[in-house]
């Protein structure tokens, strides 16, 4: 396709040249830039392509980047990108030193605040949005957006930004782009409520009227208006016979709902809000996947669909026999057990598809919860579910995990409360990069009391551990990676059962004992076999130890006993985790062997694939075989 608009758009005040009347044909450009690319170079899809009006509109109303705008997530943030100056560069987009994921700072000033964890921009403009208006005279006061889908929305900490909006004085205003969506189809009260709103566009452009006419006639004042705001609000809610919308009744200005896929009249609803002092919302209705059929037919698969044919709309998949997934054999074996136990239940925080728990979900609906992008809430509800007798298989992402910390902590752990955590997407994840890598898990759950982990190196252990699970007391957490599930079962390695709180030798040698967690014992085990056929005379013991915690006694007196170097590997950080648990126990047991720590050094991992990211790391089989080879040698 030509791009007669875009390709001359290099930041927003090129596009601020353009008559309103030619922003449908920009926007008809940005889609199919969009669309074209992410065929090609995969992303996040769906929900770029039903935000392209507002980015317009945003950009053609607003100064930015002195006037801020705060994405939530910034998976929909692509036009944003392409409009600011990241157009030759958005082929790149994800990809190992390309552009970032989301949205960053650090990339770009036209992004005002990191994003990638849900529900966190209402904050995060909140705070920008005072600093600014502490350090500026009123009539040069920098605006502050905040754009929030309504998955986001259903997040804890979206409300108490909503909160504390209403209180401290601001003029925020709050872009709620409203597609019914999550990444799968969202339920719960407040999506309901948000179709419950039907309020009037003639009533609000009356009210909004009369409001302006009484603070010209100094009628109204900065005092006066909360209250009137509030009255008119109650007036307003009884003359369309509805509730009291909750913006309005938290003193937010309310605007809408309005078409999000209009960008004539966004740009006029913005431009007059604009200048409107106090904190508003602005609630908008959009489509995810707007503009392409396939998308919109499917929003879920194509959130983000991977490569695929722009015309046929066929996603490509590489075919051939694969592994299964982690999360497909998460999946799967849940189902099983929750045919078997009455007792299990599922719950996820808007992560059905993404953790397969929706094959469950399929089989036995009443049975899964799928409580909205509400990590924190995820756990205590399964902590509620735990103390009444249920076993609550709750799947959190090891990333999003984060957020529901104390919710571990106070409301499980202190309890000794019964929960299945199981933790997907641990270790590297790839194309997302640093706001979605699991790296902290280990290093974080290991200090709790009560916390019990487990980490499986095959498909096979993860579906034994997550069986040993049901029968075991207090919380659990089983952590494994994104991807396919690697089969590299030797001959001469005995399949073992998993069992509580053990370890399993994979491979006996004389000179260094290699203690490893999880899947990177995989190509630990690769590394191992190349460095043996290079120094046939040195030769290293493999230890599987399956569990963090608690750690394999047993097996670690034999190694304390028989090795003066340990190498230990882990697929995080590594303050903190694993290997230093390792490292804390022979301290503790009176062995001082030399332990030599394999995992993230203190850093945040950029985006890349999951290959160029562990090469990087130097803990891909080559790297790892780097490291051992550096030790047989220095003998
Ligand atoms: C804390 C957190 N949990 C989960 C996710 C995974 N996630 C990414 S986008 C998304 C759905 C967001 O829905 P919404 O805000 O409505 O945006 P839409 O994609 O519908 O435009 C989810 C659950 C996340 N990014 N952050």
């Amino acid at each position: 396709m030509e791009y007669t608009y875009i390709n001359h758009i290099d930041s927003p005040a090129d596009l601020k040249k353009l008559k309103v009347e030619e922003l449908p044909a920009v926007c008809a450009e940005l889609r199919q830039f969009i669309i074209e690319a992410l065929s090609k170079n995969p992303g996040h899809l769906a929900s770029s392509l039903g935000t392209i009006e507002l980015t317009v509109a945003l950009h053609y109303v607003f100064d930015t980047p002195n006037d801020k705008l705060v994405w939530d997530v910034g998976h929909q943030a692509y036009a944003h990108k392409i409009l600011t100056g990241r157009r030759d560069r958005f082929h790149t987009n994800r990809q190992f030193k390309g552009l970032s994921p989301f949205t960053n700072p650090a990339e770009s000033e036209y992004d005002a605040f990191i994003a990638g964890h849900a529900s966190n921009s209402i904050s995060a403009a909140l705070g920008i949005d005072i600093a600014n208006g502490r350090k500026s005279k009123v009539e040069s006061q920098k605006n502050t957006v905040a754009i929030i889908g309504d998955g986001a929305m259903t997040g804890g900490l979206a409300f108490e930004g909503l909160n504390n909006t209403s209180m401290d004085k601001n003029n925020l205003l709050i872009v709620l782009n409203d597609n019914h969506m999550a990444i799968d189809p969202l339920k719960g009260g407040f999506t309901q409520y948000l179709v419950d709103i039907t309020t009037s566009a003639t009533y609000n452009k009356w009210r909004w009227k009369l409001y302006r006419a009484g603070v010209k006639l100094h009628l109204i004042d900065e005092a006066k208006k909360a209250r009137i705001l509030r009255r008119n609000n109650t007036v307003k809610a009884a003359l369309s016979n509805q509730k009291s919308n909750i913006f309005t009744g938290l003193n937010i200005r309310y605007f809408g709902p309005t078409d999000g896929h209009d960008v004539e009249s966004l740009v006029r609803i913005l431009s007059e809000i604009k200048n409107h002092k106090g904190p508003k919302v602005l609630h908008i209705i959009t489509k995810k996947g707007k503009g392409y059929a396939p998308a919109e037919n499917d929003q879920t698969v194509w959130h983000a669909p991977g490569e695929f044919d722009v015309n046929s709309g066929e996603r490509l998949t590489v075919s051939g026999e694969r592994t299964p997934l982690w999360q497909e054999v998460f999946g799967e074996t849940l189902l099983e057990l929750a045919k078997e136990d009455e007792r299990i239940v599922g719950v996820t925080p808007a992560m059905p598809s993404g953790c397969s728990m929706s094959i469950m979900q399929k089989e036995l609906p009443e049975r899964v919860f799928d409580v909205g992008i509400a990590e924190g809430h995820a756990v205590t509800f399964s902590a509620g579910l735990a103390k009444e007798g249920l076993i609550p298989y709750c799947n959190i992402y090891s990333t999003f995990l984060q957020r529901a910390y104390d919710n571990i902590v106070h409301d499980v752990a202190l309890q000794n409360l019964h929960v299945v955590l199981c933790i997907d997407r641990a270790g590297i994840v790839g194309n997302d990069g640093a706001t979605h890598h699991g790296l902290l898990d280990l290093n974080y759950l290991r200090p709790i009391p009560n916390m019990q982990i487990a980490a499986p190196r095959t498909a096979e252990d993860l579906k034994e551990m997550l069986r040993l699970a049901k029968t075991m007391e207090g919380p659990i957490a089983v952590r494994y990676p994104r991807g396919r599930t690697t089969n590299v079962q030797r001959d001469d390695v005995p399949c073992t059962k998993v069992e509580y709180g053990k370890g399993v030798k994979l491979r006996d040698g004389k000179d260094v004992a290699v203690l490893t967690i999880g899947s990177i014992g995989n190509p630990m085990s690769e590394a191992i076999e190349i460095v043996s056929n290079q120094q046939s005379a040195f030769s290293f013991a493999h230890y599987d130890m399956r569990w963090v915690k608690p750690l394999d006694e047993e097996l670690l007196h034999e190694v304390g006993k028989r090795f003066k170097t340990i190498v230990t590997a882990e697929d995080g950080l590594i303050a903190g985790g694993f290997g230093s648990a390792v490292l804390e126990w022979m301290a503790d047991h009176g062995y001082s062997p030399r332990v030599i720590r394999l995992g993230v050094k203190d850093q945040f991992v950029e985006h890349g694939s999951t290959k160029e990211l562990y090469h990087l790391l130097k803990l891909d089989k080559e790297g790892l075989a780097c490291e051992l080879l550096s030790l047989a040698q220095a003998r």
